[in-house]
């Protein structure tokens, strides 16, 4: 490595020294010269969805590099410039593993045929004495979209059950409701395009440094570029990216619903609204109900900048300086992550954020958009648009909707009425349906909910008795505990496969080398274990990926998630290519819903945007009054316990644990404790804390720090020997069913 960690991280952290950053980041990638030939890819880590050249010599992978043609431009985080020794690490799990004598017994090491039957004979009994409803899959936004797409098809279409989730229902859920009630179609409408146009960064619930450090490094980029940029972050900790920040708003965790709600109050009394925007593509809303803008207005009369100062703790000045920097810049772009989603209201949070740019019109145009970032890699592309949640069918299509299914049973070529008519459980629904031993046998693919799912004494309960498969490539995970069968998944470049990032881009991991072990890809596995299960080999008729692809983006053509024109040979070409894209000419969408830019507009569109996911055209301003979280700190439990990422792991670390140098920068979990608070508590830095909630108590070592205002305290959740959700319960958004990690009350003392 030819630059310190410190350097990297001192770019990254504030911005400030972007050639620290960029000049080292891209001289670490290319040190490796010995390859012989670079195949493309994409990084297998965060949603920011960053090309990656794979470097191979002699059928090995020897280096990566940041792609040039990508939004990247070539530069890379460390975690994704480390991925090589992740692909060789000795935690591989390279063979598939059965227990034959049940949950008691050891995993012992099997062929391929001996783990696929035994796994298929498990679902096929289940299936012959329960019904479709007692089987399930529990998918991940890290999947490749080929994989989630067949095993969507394979569960709703060849099985017949709706019981497909995954975890982006504990990550984007709320996000996707979000866009679907406000705008009427999922996925966002600008893209990062917007960062480089934007003049006001409205940052809320997104430590974007550490959980998007490329797109951080752009959005300090143009930072810097003028002082007329402004940075505004709403979090209640001060993190690395509150470090850029104009205005840093922390507040009462949880009670930013009534900031949002205040802002659009003093955005209208100081007549900063856009009456002609939203006269001509609003409508009002209160529930399903249609109000006047009279009546919006006289709800926010509850959200004066007083009445919010006394809910949030966010002075007056403040409110109103916030919501004025909103409204008067020539460009304003909100960028939101898990703060506002992991929230108990997080559907109400996102549309309170569209609310404030429908209000101003600060939407459309270059710079001005609602932007959510993206966890996983391919949350958005291979979980969203394949529609591989309960609710849905591919192409934003969903399950309760009789046309909708009519479509998809045409376009599978199923006879009609196979597709059930009733929505599968969701996530939390899907664990609870195993502690109740209505769901008997689970297919776990690319996901470690023992280690991630909220409230884990509880849920994992139903993994004890429930029949377990697994996908997996590490044998860290803490899943495989639970599992009845292992199936050694190809690891990332060992595979081909398509991921959609953030800004709906879709762009193609080529496989670079060959499986390790005896590890073999993910579609291959599911589609031999559909069949011994009973699926119609004809449903899955597929050579490889590529025909997968090929299919999909064929009966995305049927949707307005149009991206037909992104065929396989223009992705191996092109450095990702971003939908709607509905011919091989069309050169991907920058602006959603635009006249002239949006092709899914019509041309001869009498207005300038159109808001074709709804019937009538208009997007909604929604009255959603500011409800507190479901576990506020009370007498008894007076702390509010928060959790979240570091920039270098990688959710349970099973794959960032395995490099020295990742694991050496953050061994362990610990707990920010304010300094204030930590007077008080009699805590010292180093000394062992206890959290103590009404589910579980842990022991960390403190870090008395100011990152967290008094009152707060934080950990992160990579441990994998401190699992600290057992500390949390796991009440979701009741629209959404995202469970609420960002919010529980805990008891904070010195062990
Ligand atoms: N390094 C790294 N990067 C990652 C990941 C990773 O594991 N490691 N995971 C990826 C995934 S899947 C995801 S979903 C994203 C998550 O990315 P982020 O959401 O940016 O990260 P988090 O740390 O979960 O939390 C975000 C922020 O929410 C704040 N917050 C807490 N409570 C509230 C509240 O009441 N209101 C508001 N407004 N904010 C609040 C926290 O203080 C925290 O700074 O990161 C992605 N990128
Ligand atoms: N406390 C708390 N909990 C949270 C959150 C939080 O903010 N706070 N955030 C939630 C969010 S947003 C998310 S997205 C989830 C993430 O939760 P998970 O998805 O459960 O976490 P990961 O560690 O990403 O799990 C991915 C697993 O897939 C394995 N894997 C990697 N590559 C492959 C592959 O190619 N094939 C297969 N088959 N397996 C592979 C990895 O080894 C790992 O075990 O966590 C949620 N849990
Ligand atoms: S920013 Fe995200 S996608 Fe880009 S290299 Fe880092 S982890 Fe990978
Ligand atoms: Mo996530």
């Amino acid at each position: 490595m030819t630059f310190s960690r410190r350097e990297f991280l001192k770019g990254t952290a504030a911005g400030i020294a972007l050639s620290v950053l960029a000049g080292p980041a891209m001289a670490a990638q290319q040190n490796n010269s010995e390859a012989e030939k670079w195949v493309k890819g994409v990084c297998r880590y965060c949603g920011t969805g960053c090309g990656i050249l794979v470097g191979v010599k002699g059928g090995k992978a020897v280096a990566v590099k940041g792609d040039p043609n990508n939004h990247n431009q070539g530069l890379l985080c460390l975690k994704g410039a480390m991925l090589i020794p992740v692909i060789y690490a000795t935690d591989r799990l390279l063979k598939p593993m059965i227990r034959k004598g049940g949950k008691a017994d050891k995993l012992t090491e099997v062929s391929w045929d001996e783990a696929l039957d035994f796994a298929a004979a498990r679902f096929k009994k289940v299936l012959a004495e329960n019904g479709p409803g007692a089987i399930a899959y529990y998918g991940s936004g890290q999947a490749l979209t080929e994989e989630s797409y067949v095993a969507n098809k394979i569960w709703k279409g060849g099985l017949k059950s709706n019981n497909v989730d995954g975890n982006p229902r504990l990550c984007m859920a709320s996000a996707v409701a979000g866009y679907t009630t406000t705008f009427g179609k999922d996925e966002p409408l600008g893209t990062y395009g917007d960062i480089d146009a934007a003049s006001c960064f409205f940052i809320i619930g997104s430590n974007t440094s550490e959980a998007h450090p490329v797109l951080f490094q752009r959005i300090a980029k143009r930072k810097e570029s003028s002082s007329k940029v402004k940075v505004i972050v709403v979090d209640p900790r001060r993190t690395n990216t509150s470090r850029i920040a104009d205005v840093h708003v922390t507040f009462k965790p949880g009670t930013d619903l009534a900031l949002l709600n205040g802002m659009a109050h003093v955005i209208i009394k100081e007549e900063l609204d856009n009456a002609r925007f939203y006269g001509k593509y609003c409508n009002f809303m209160k529930g399903n109900d249609a109000v006047t803008f009279d009546e919006y207005k006289k709800f926010l009369e509850d959200y004066t900048p007083e009445k919010v100062e006394a809910i949030t703790g966010v002075p007056a000045a403040t409110t109103v300086k916030i919501a004025k920097m909103f409204a008067e810049s020539p460009g304003t772009i909100s960028l939101w992550c898990m703060g506002i989603n992991q929230r108990f209201k997080g559907v109400w949070a996102n549309n309170l954020l569209h609310n404030l740019h429908l209000l101003t019109g600060q939407i459309g145009r270059p710079g001005a958009t609602p932007l959510s970032l993206t966890g996983q890699p391919n949350a958005c592309g291979g979980v969203r648009d394949v529609g591989a949640l309960a609710h849905l069918l591919p192409g934003g299509r969903v399950v309760e909707n009789d046309a909708h299914r009519k479509e998809m049973e045409e376009l599978w070529q199923l006879p009609p009425g196979t597709i059930a008519p009733k929505m599968g459980r969701h996530t939390i629904a899907l664990y609870e349906g195993m502690i109740s031993r209505d769901v008997k046998a689970v297919f776990i693919h690319c996901t470690n909910p023992a280690h991630t799912l909220p409230n884990l004494n509880k849920l994992t309960k139903g993994l004890e008795t429930a029949f377990v498969a697994i996908t997996e490539c590490f044998k860290t995970a803490e899943t495989l505990k639970y599992a009845d069968v292992v199936f050694p998944d190809a690891f990332w470049c060992e595979k081909e496969g398509v991921y959609g990032c953030t800004e709906r881009r879709y762009s193609l991991i080529e496989q670079a080398i060959k499986p390790s072990g005896e590890a073999r890809p993910a579609v291959d596995i599911l589609m031999e274990f559909g069949k011994r299960v009973g699926v119609d080999p004809k449903l899955i008729p597929y050579k490889n990926s590529a025909d997968i692809w090929d299919e999909w983006r064929q009966i995305s053509a049927k949707s307005v998630y149009n991206f037909s024109g992104i065929t396989r040979a223009r992705l191996k070409k092109e450095s990702g290519i971003k939908w709607p894209c509905p011919t091989e000419q069309h050169p991907g969408t920058n602006l959603r819903y635009v006249r002239d830019e949006d092709p899914m507009v019509p041309k001869d569109h009498p207005d300038k945007m159109f808001f074709y996911g709804k019937p009538d055209g208009k997007a909604v301003i929604f009255l959603r009054p500011y409800e507190p979280p479901f576990e506020p700190a009370d007498a008894e439990y007076p702390f509010v316990l928060t959790t979240g990422r570091v920039i270098d792991h990688w959710h349970t670390a099973t794959m960032t644990g395995t490099v020295p140098e990742l694991k050496k920068a953050y061994p362990g979990a610990y707990v920010e404790v304010n300094p204030e608070d930590a007077k008080k508590l009699h805590i010292a830095n180093g000394d062992m804390v206890v959290l103590e909630t009404r589910r579980d108590k842990m022991t960390f070592p403190a870090r008395v720090t100011d990152t967290c205002m008094p009152g707060l305290v934080f950990t992160p959740f990579f441990d994998q020997k401190l699992l600290v959700n057992k500390l949390f319960h796991d009440a979701a958004d009741p629209i959404s069913k995202e469970p609420e990690y960002k919010i529980c009350a805990t008891k904070v003392y010195k062990a």
